[in-house]
């Protein structure tokens, strides 16, 4: 197969856009898609300063990667759980953050040790705590929100940017329809915009690209990232929906894209907007941050007794 856009052979092949690439073509592609769902969802613009939550994964350090090479003020954010289970995931993963930044002279970023600042790692608050049944995701995407918000505003951010892709906005927006959660689901978008009480912008660049485009993006321009997933990551409800949508995708390519579109289409309608509304914040009395509950936020509740 040849490249749509010149002779050289097509190194990557998208059925739902029915267009093929060569290893030139297809990487200038992927960022300027990139680029077009800033623009369009004005997820923010180019004097402002982007925060962007670095995993060591492949997303997280492609939409690093895509925010430096279009010349956006962008700097890194790696928070160490201290995940370590005997597979060294956290360090493992921090190290492919080094390596990334050791590389490219813009990458400035920014370490918060979990353990070092707050007295636990992520396993061991969780253990204490005894929430979601020996999984420690729930804590995890506490903490996750909580240190990530609190970095964006305290060092002047202008927005928090994070590689959640086409594959995962799906996933999360089944789940939800399943259930018929619509407060989740009003607020789930492109962009969420900052809020009075003191929640940053939150924008997802790549919200309309594949999972395997990135995995094919980081592989044409030889980023390395960490392959293993979080070992907690194993059973997830999430990973059960990703598979379900791989084979409606497989039998018809472009469904993941048209439900995605789609649900965009009914939220702009505004499908959404009472459930959107309905949520009450207030600032925790220690931290500051916003939370649904007068009093401590979640966040502080989980340190309370270390
Ligand atoms: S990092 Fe955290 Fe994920 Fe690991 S503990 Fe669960 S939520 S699986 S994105
Ligand atoms: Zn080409
Ligand atoms: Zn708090």
């Amino acid at each position: 197969m040849k490249c749509r856009k010149c002779d050289r052979p097509a190194v990557f092949n998208m059925r739902q856009h029915k267009l093929a690439l060569c290893e030139v073509h297809y990487p200038e592609w992927f960022v300027a898609q990139a680029e077009r769902a800033i623009e369009k969802y004005h997820m923010f613009g180019p004097d402002e300063r982007v925060l962007v939550a670095v995993s060591g994964g492949k997303d997280s350090l492609a939409l690093w990667d895509v925010l430096l090479k279009l010349g956006y003020r962008a700097d890194g954010l790696y928070i160490d759980l201290g995940i370590d289970d005997g597979t060294g995931y956290s360090a493992a993963s921090r190290e492919k953050v080094e390596q990334f930044a050791a590389r490219r002279t813009k990458a400035r970023f920014t370490v918060v040790d979990v353990k070092a600042e707050y007295g636990e790692t992520l396993p061991e608050v969780a253990r204490r705590v005894r929430r979601g049944r020996g999984k420690p995701c729930s804590v995890c995407g506490l903490i996750k929100r909580h240190v990530m918000n609190r970095v964006t505003r305290d060092g002047g951010y202008d927005a928090l940017a994070t590689g959640h892709n086409l594959d995962d906005e799906v996933a999360v927006l089944f789940g939800n329809v399943l259930h018929w959660q619509t407060g989740y689901i009003a607020r789930q978008a492109p962009v969420l915009p900052a809020s009075d009480e003191g929640l940053a912008r939150k924008v997802k660049p790549f919200c309309r690209l594949y999972e395997r485009e990135m995995a094919a993006y980081t592989l044409i321009t030889g980023i390395d990232y960490i392959y293993d997933e979080c070992p907690y990551a194993v059973g997830a409800t999430s990973l059960r929906h990703k598979g379900v949508l791989n084979r409606m995708e497989e039998e018809s390519p472009g469904t993941k894209l048209q439900f995605y579109l789609s649900f965009l289409r009914a939220r702009k309608a505004w499908f959404f907007c009472e459930q959107a509304e309905a949520v009450e914040l207030h600032p925790c009395t220690n931290c500051g941050q916003a939370t649904s509950v007068p009093g401590l936020c979640a966040f502080c509740r989980l340190w309370e007794r270390v």
